[in-house]
C-alpha cells in the first residue's frame, strides 16, 4: 500500500490496524508513527510524514503547530471532533457520485454511510472526479443555501471539503 494511502487509513479509519492512539480531535503523534510501523512495508519517518503533508493533492493532513502531531482534514469513519465551524454555504454545492447508487440516492437522499459526514465540493469538476472513483460518475447538483434556510448545517474542512449531516432527495438534482 502506498504510504499515503496507509496514513489515510490510520487517521481516518483504523489507528488500531498498528495499535496508534489518537486524541479525540483525531490527532497522531509522529514519534508514535515512527515507532509502531518501524520494519513494517511503510515505515514512516518525521520526513516523509512531513513530505506527505506537503504533497497530497487535496491537502488530506496537517501537521500541529508544534510539528509534533499529524491528523486527516475530513473523511474520517471514526468519531473525531474536527471542531469545525459551521457555515452559511454559497446557493448551490455538488456530489459526485455513480451510476449504480443513483437510484437509492434519489429515494432516500444522500446518506453519510461509513463516514462521519456526506461530502460536497463548490466545483462540479471536482464532484466528478470524486465520483469516478466508483463508476460513471453522475454530479448531483445541491441548494445548499434552500437546505440552509431549512435548518441543515454546514461545515468546511481545512482543506475546502463541504461537509453535512445529510441531503434530503428533494434538495437534489441531477446535472
Ligand atoms: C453514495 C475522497 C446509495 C455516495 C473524495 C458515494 C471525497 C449513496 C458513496 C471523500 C447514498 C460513499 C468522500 C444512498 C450516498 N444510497 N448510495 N442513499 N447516499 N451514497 O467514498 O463522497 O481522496 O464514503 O454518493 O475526494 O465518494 O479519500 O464518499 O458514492 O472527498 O481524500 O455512497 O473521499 O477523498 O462513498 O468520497 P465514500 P465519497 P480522499
Amino acid at each position: 500500500m502506498q504510504a499515503s494511502k496507509f496514513l489515510s487509513l490510520l487517521l481516518r479509519h483504523n489507528p488500531g490496524e498498528i495499535g496508534l492512539e489518537l486524541s479525540p480531535e483525531g490527532w497522531a503523534r509522529i514519534a508514535d508513527l515512527v515507532r509502531l510501523t518501524e520494519g513494517r512495508p511503510v515505515a514512516f519517518t518525521r520526513e516523509l510524514i512531513g513530505e506527505l503533508v506537503r504533497t497530497s493533492d487535496k491537502s488530506r493532513f496537517v501537521l500541529s503547530d508544534d510539528g509534533e502531531r499529524v491528523r486527516a482534514n475530513q473523511g474520517h469513519s471514526i468519531a473525531v471532533d474536527l471542531d469545525l465551524m459551521s457555515r452559511q454555504p454559497p446557493d448551490v454545492l455538488f456530489h459526485g457520485t455513480a451510476t449504480p447508487f443513483l437510484e437509492s440516492i434519489l429515494a432516500e437522499g444522500l446518506v453519510k454511510g461509513s463516514r462521519l459526514h456526506v461530502h460536497l465540493s463548490a466545483d462540479a469538476e471536482t464532484a466528478r472526479k470524486v465520483g469516478e472513483r466508483h463508476g460513471k460518475p453522475v454530479i448531483l447538483r445541491v441548494g445548499a443555501a434552500r437546505l440552509h434556510r431549512a435548518g441543515h448545517r454546514f461545515f468546511v474542512s481545512e482543506n475546502g471539503v463541504w461537509l453535512i449531516e445529510s441531503v434530503p432527495a428533494a434538495f437534489l438534482t441531477v446535472e
